[in-house]
């Protein structure tokens, strides 16, 4: 494997990430370099797909067609088959979407005594939490810190991040990764007992906690679990629609659609809480992508529609290593763990041209870049796509690595006769997160009163383009806080 120019000066930058001291600069790319390969090659930055929003809270914005059209669009609700005075349901807390962030808040909420309703849907769990494979991101190692952890969000997010929001989740990371661990989630150890750690996309410090390939699915099982457990009631197939306002203009419930009966149900809560998810299925500018059938905006959609603005609603992320082939799985994710375990991203000619571990919008843009400015990609499906370099994990770090630290990985290629521990693979950048969406304090309000939000319907946390790992810590640490708040609130409405 040849390494280019291009990748040299990526590892030296890597490195000097990792040797950073709190006081310096981070080595990041010059902002002029930045602009010029994200400008260029970035999906984002393409003017066309995207529209000037010309109603609501965000009037003047760009954000990605396929969005604009649902937030400047009609009620999915039919207003003449909706009567608001005829009430299903009634509750304290009211949660919106069942995936990480939801269950943590309803959960959070039941613990702090209020009767707790959750609507979800698909069902319980069916959410891109449970997709996340890699990791969750906290500072809890000798010689890590919040601090360390603060740094490398803001330089990934293009210094957007809002401080507030970014310090309170990296505060509470040690604390978030205890819970989980008191819930019964399964993190890996070594044979001492510590929890493993590696490194992520632009982090400097190895601080990504895992259960093997699928930390999403294991964090989501036990948050299922805990949601039944504390006494929840969830309603499943049972979007919500429309958010309710009282008089006064606080929260006051929202309707729901029934997949099943085809009705809407009239919901009322003293406090919402908006936990819907991001956005992926809405396939921008025609990208695959790695999240679930659910993941159509719906929490921006419905906070924008009532007067909410998003904040940076127009800043997507593309992981870089969304499945090339085979058909299948096309836009699946390639967890970046496989990377964070020393897999080399490589082109047609055999070249490394990047660290793989450069921060995710950085990667994604330099795959684009080869591929579709160079021509030194490898023809796949729907176009050219570059090597991931799979089989070096097990040559690195001994043989059983693969099997040890990526299992799910191994059986969603052996599925279709691809062992990737002997062969490479065809990767390609997948539509993945939604940066941007709702505007929040660090309490999870809304300028609604009584109405809170969390998840990856939320925006700031992260600025315009997240580090891995960090979503799973912000569901955690968001959806606990909407939870403690939506139940207190509740209590004085
Ligand atoms: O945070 C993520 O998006 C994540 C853990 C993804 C991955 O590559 O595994």
């Amino acid at each position: 494997m040849i390494y280019t120019e291009e990748m040299r000066a990526s590892q030296s930058r890597v490195e000097a990430t990792r040797n950073l001291r709190l006081s310096e600069e981070l080595p990041r790319f010059t902002a002029e370099e930045k602009d010029v390969l994200l400008k260029q090659f970035h999906p984002d930055y393409h003017e066309e797909g995207f529209t000037r929003l010309s109603v609501g809270p965000n009037k003047g914005d760009q954000v990605p067609s396929e969005l604009a059209v649902l937030l400047q669009g009609k009620s999915r609700m039919d207003e003449a088959d909706v009567d608001v005075d005829h009430i299903q349901f009634e509750t304290d807390v009211l949660v919106i979407g069942g995936g990480g962030a939801g269950a943590a808040a309803a959960i959070e909420a039941a613990r702090h005594g209020a009767k707790v309703l959750m609507a979800t849907k698909l069902r319980l769990g069916d959410a891109n939490t449970g997709m996340a494979e890699g990791g969750i991101q906290a500072a809890d190692k000798e010689h890590d810190s919040p601090a360390a952890h603060y740094l490398d969000a803001m330089g990934g997010g293009h210094y957007k991040n809002i401080p507030e929001l970014l310090a309170e989740l990296v505060l509470r990371g040690p604390e978030a990764i205890q819970w989980l661990s008191s819930l019964g989630v399964l993190f890996d150890k070594d044979s001492d007992g510590a929890m493993v750690t590696t490194h992520g996309g632009g982090t400097s410090y190895k601080r990504m906690h895992a259960c093997g390939d699928y930390t999403g699915a294991e964090i989501m099982r036990v948050l299922r679990d805990e949601v039944r457990n504390a006494g929840v009631d969830v309603i499943e197939y049972s979007p919500a629609v429309e958010l309710l306002l009282d008089g006064d203009g606080q929260a006051a419930g929202a309707v729901l659609y029934d997949f099943d009966t085809q009705e809407y149900h009239v919901v009322r809560a003293k406090s919402v809480i908006l936990a819907a998810g991001g956005a992926g299925r809405l396939h921008y500018q025609g990208f695959p992508t790695s999240n679930h059938y659910g993941s159509t905006a719906d929490g921006l959609v419905m906070a924008y529609r009532a007067g909410i603005p998003l904040l940076y609603a127009g800043a997507i992320q593309y992981h870089p290593t969304g499945a090339a082939y085979p058909p299948q799985i096309y836009g699946a994710l390639v967890t970046e763990k496989v990377r964070s375990l020393d897999a080399m991203l490589v082109n047609k000619n055999g070249d490394a041209f990047l660290h793989p571990l450069e921060t995710r919008d950085v990667v994604a843009a330099a795959i684009i870049r080869e591929c579709q400015e160079r021509n030194n990609g490898v023809y796949a499906l729907h176009g050219q796509a570059v090597w991931l370099d799979t089989p070096m994990v097990d040559l690195i770090h001994g043989e059983g690595t693969m099997e040890k630290r990526l299992p799910a990985m191994i059986h969603m290629y052996e599925k279709f006769g691809i062992d990737i521990r002997k062969q490479p693979i065809l990767v390609y950048p997948t539509l993945h997160y939604q940066n941007g969406g709702i505007c929040i304090g660090a309490k999870s309000e809304t300028k609604i009163p009584g109405l809170y939000a969390a998840g990856e319907d939320v925006g700031g946390i992260h600025g315009k383009n997240r580090l891995m790992g960090n979503s799973l810590l912000d569901i955690i640490v968001f959806g606990r806080i909407a939870g403690t708040e939506a139940a207190a609130y509740s209590k004085t409405a």
